[in-house]
């Protein structure tokens, strides 16, 4: 389907300024031609606009969440915009807090249209604590604990109704960090968790076939993919950088086989932070695995 790149220039959920730079790295990184070179019918919608940020810190274990609604809602609608008109949205974020908006404005869409959803997360990170458990009380480390229906109403009912997903619907990918207390939720809750652990053990395509297992021509594929997933080493433009992620060609493995599957209707790129890049390096590893998503393949595979 034609592409369309929402901006989502936002660093209110994060621990770090900066993330807010990250649609303008992703374009000069060169994802409008990147995407166009493959035969994408590519519109570059420009970036949201919404509050600044304040650099509060949390109040009941929320930092600047009056912000992050206001982001999340413009979010929401220009997303379910694009969606009943036929495009894929790709948003060019921005910190991880956006998935809110976006993936409730899917899970919407989904359910007008019929189709299942599946969620795969790429990321270090849950990002399912709440406000009770956060050591940060960035919304970031939140968006999959709200979508699950843990969190404010004010997030968690964006849309109107909750939960927007259920936990069986989301595949996490390459989590190495989870914080104590969110570690007893994810439990609780029953997320699908492929941590580094499982990804040395039994490798990342057995990883991947588990993870897209049951994706069919019903469903409707969404992924969240947060920089910080790829390991620093590679890619050190990030907020929240942890050791031992997947390489290059791992990386690269995981978008080949999402693209393998035909079924991506929609993408987050968040929490690239260009402030902490070198030379947008990290920004232009995301526009070739992005390139990888939608479908550029080795010379081998052509
Ligand atoms: C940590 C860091 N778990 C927190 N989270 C994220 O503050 O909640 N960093 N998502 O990217
Ligand atoms: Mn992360
Ligand atoms: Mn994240
Ligand atoms: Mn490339």
């Amino acid at each position: 389907p034609p592409v369309s790149l929402i901006g989502v220039p936002t660093d209110v959920g994060a621990g770090h300024r900066g993330a807010s730079l990250g649609p303008e790295a992703l374009r000069i990184a060169g994802i409008g031609q990147a995407l166009a070179a493959r035969g994408v019918d590519v519109r570059d919608c420009g970036n949201l606009s919404g509050p600044p940020n304040p650099w509060q810190p949390p109040v009941h274990g929320y930092r600047h969440l009056e912000q992050v609604v206001e982001w999340n809602r413009a979010l929401m609608e220009a997303s379910l915009r694009e969606l009943r008109d036929g495009r894929m949205p790709v948003m060019l974020g921005g910190d991880h807090c956006l998935a809110i908006g976006s993936i409730t404005a899917v899970a919407r869409h989904c359910r007008d249209t019929g189709k299942k959803l599946r969620v795969l997360w790429l990321d270090a990170h849950a990002d399912f604590n709440t406000n009770e458990v956060t050591p940060s009380g960035n919304i970031h480390g939140m968006p999959v604990a709200c979508l699950c229906g843990l969190g404010p109403d004010a997030l968690t009912r964006l849309g109107g109704d909750a939960p927007v997903l259920r936990p069986e619907q989301v595949r996490q990918i390459g989590i190495r960090s989870v914080d104590p207390e969110e570690k007893r939720l994810v439990k609780q809750y029953g997320l699908d968790i492929y941590d580094m652990r499982y990804i040395d053990e039994v490798g990342m395509k057995a990883v991947m076939q588990q993870a897209l297992e049951g994706v069919d021509a019903d469903t409707h594929l969404h992924v969240s993919f947060d920089v910080d997933f790829i390991d620093p080493e590679i890619a050190p433009g990030v907020g929240t950088c942890v050791p031992g992620g997947p390489n290059y060609r791992e990386a690269q493995l995981v978008m080949e086989m999402i693209a393998d599957t035909g079924r991506m209707g929609s993408l987050d790129i968040v929490e690239l932070n260009p402030v902490l890049d070198t030379r947008n390096q990290t920004g232009r590893l995301a526009v070739d695995l992005v390139e990888s998503l939608f479908g550029k393949s080795t010379l081998m595979r052509d």
